[in-house]
């Protein structure tokens, strides 16, 4: 049986990847943080306990910014297969926490191949590295393929860089199967709620039942190429059973606007939107209401604004990914459309959004996410 230890496991492509991996017979040993809330909720249903007959799904507490409890675990896991998902992974955040993200992101890459190597496991050992479409930044060429030359943009994507080549730099030096995956934006239902995509499906599901009033977003003009987290973690395990290492772009192709996303995630709920307006003065006006799910808003109100308090430091405008290698060598191509993506998150949303709204009609307090 084979063995995977996945850093991050509790995020969202972690949970979908150690999905992924017990349904194809792995073992697999994920890293969990220690916090002062329950922070397993995306693994929870595959929790297995250890007094179960034959568990395969096994969670050790541990850090990327800790050396020796990352050699320990992998002392005592000696996996076949290593996935590095574990990250501060949100651009706007790292503006915020600079020094820590390049702790954890970029210094805790070199922590895990370091810890390889020491334990002698170099030869066996096969590393996966989440990469990012965000190295691209100040994008040189369009779309963006695995030889376009990167510019990043934050703290986040600088760190990002060095774990790149810390990756290629370990495969060239001592002969690793390690492979970084350059991952264009994917999202789903697990998606992290303060990340735009998500941010936008809650809080159309909040409006359409009456729960919130107004969305507040920064830069709708933002390009990305939104594909389906469960699409992408099956091309990271892809990526570690070829025979020699190699680093490969994820992405749809396709890329439409924040504005766009949020058109289509209020259209799915039933609410048609029309926007106005330029620049800080931006709004979106409710101009027809369809089915009978959003019954929380009316012809004429105003549901989107702008706060430029979301605004970056240095912002990303655009990412497109060419996903022709991947295609080619692997045989991958997603399966899921960014419009079914879409659905699929606002649907999921709206769902608690009726739970939420059936409480608080009965007298019940409920906080709604709103960041
Ligand atoms: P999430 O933010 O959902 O998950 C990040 C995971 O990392 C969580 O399990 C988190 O733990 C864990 N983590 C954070 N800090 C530490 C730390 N100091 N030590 C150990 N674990 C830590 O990210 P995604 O699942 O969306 O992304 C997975 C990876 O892929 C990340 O590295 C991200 O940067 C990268 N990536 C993501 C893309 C996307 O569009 N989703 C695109 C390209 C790359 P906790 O749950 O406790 O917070
Ligand atoms: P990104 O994702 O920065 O691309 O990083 P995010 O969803 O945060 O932003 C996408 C774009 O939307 C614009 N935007 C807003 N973003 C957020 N979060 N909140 C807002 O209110 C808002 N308004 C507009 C942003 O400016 C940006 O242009 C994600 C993460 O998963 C990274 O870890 C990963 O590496 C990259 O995708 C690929």
């Amino acid at each position: 049986m084979k063995k995977a230890l996945i850093t991050g496991v509790t995020g969202q492509d972690g949970s979908y990847l150690a999905e992924f991996l017990l349904e194809k017979g792995y073992e697999v040993h994920g890293i969990k943080r220690r916090a002062s809330s329950l922070n397993t909720e995306r693994v929870d249903h595959i929790y297995q306990d250890r007094h179960e007959t034959n568990p395969r799904f096994f969670l050790h507490y541990g850090d990327l910014t800790d050396s020796s409890n990352l050699t320990r675990i992998i002392k005592e896991v000696q996996p076949d297969e290593v996935y590095n998902l574990g990250a501060q992974s949100h651009v706007a955040v790292s503006f915020e926490c600079p020094e820590y993200t390049a702790d954890v992101d970029a210094l805790g890459t070199l922590r895990l191949l370091e810890a390889i190597r020491f334990l002698g496991l170099e030869k066996k050992t096969k590393f996966y590295q989440a990469s990012t479409s965000e190295l691209y930044g100040e994008v040189q060429e369009i779309p963006q393929t695995e030889t376009t030359p990167f510019h990043p943009r934050s703290p986040y994507a600088v760190a990002k860089m060095y774990a790149y080549w810390i990756v290629v730099n370990y495969r060239e030096s001592y002969g690793m199967y390690a492979c970084n995956g350059i991952l264009f934006n994917h999202e789903s239902p697990r998606r992290g709620e303060t990340f735009v995509t998500r941010k936008i499906t809650i809080a159309i599901a909040n409006i359409s039942q009456g729960l919130q009033s107004c969305l507040y977003l920064g830069n709708m003009d933002a390009l990305r190429d939104w594909g389906h987290a469960k699409d992408y973690v099956r091309m990271q395990w892809m990526m570690l059973q070829q025979d020699v290492a190699d680093d490969f772009v994820i992405a749809t192709g396709k890329q439409i606007s924040v504005r766009e996303f949020v058109r289509m995630s209020a259209a799915e709920a039933g609410i048609i939107l029309e926007f106005s307006g330029k620049g800080l003065d931006e709004v979106a006006t409710v101009v027809a209401v369809e089915g009978d799910n959003a019954h929380g808003v009316n012809v004429g109100d105003v549901i989107v604004k702008v706060d430029p308090r979301y605004f970056r430091p240095a912002e990303v405008e655009t990412l497109l990914g060419d996903p022709s290698k991947a295609k080619e060598k692997l045989g991958w191509t997603p399966e899921i459309t960014v419009e079914e993506m879409c659905a699929e998150m606002v649907q999921h949303d709206l769902g608690k959004a009726k739970q939420h709204a059936i409480l608080k009609s009965h007298g019940y307090d409920v906080s709604v996410v709103k960041e």
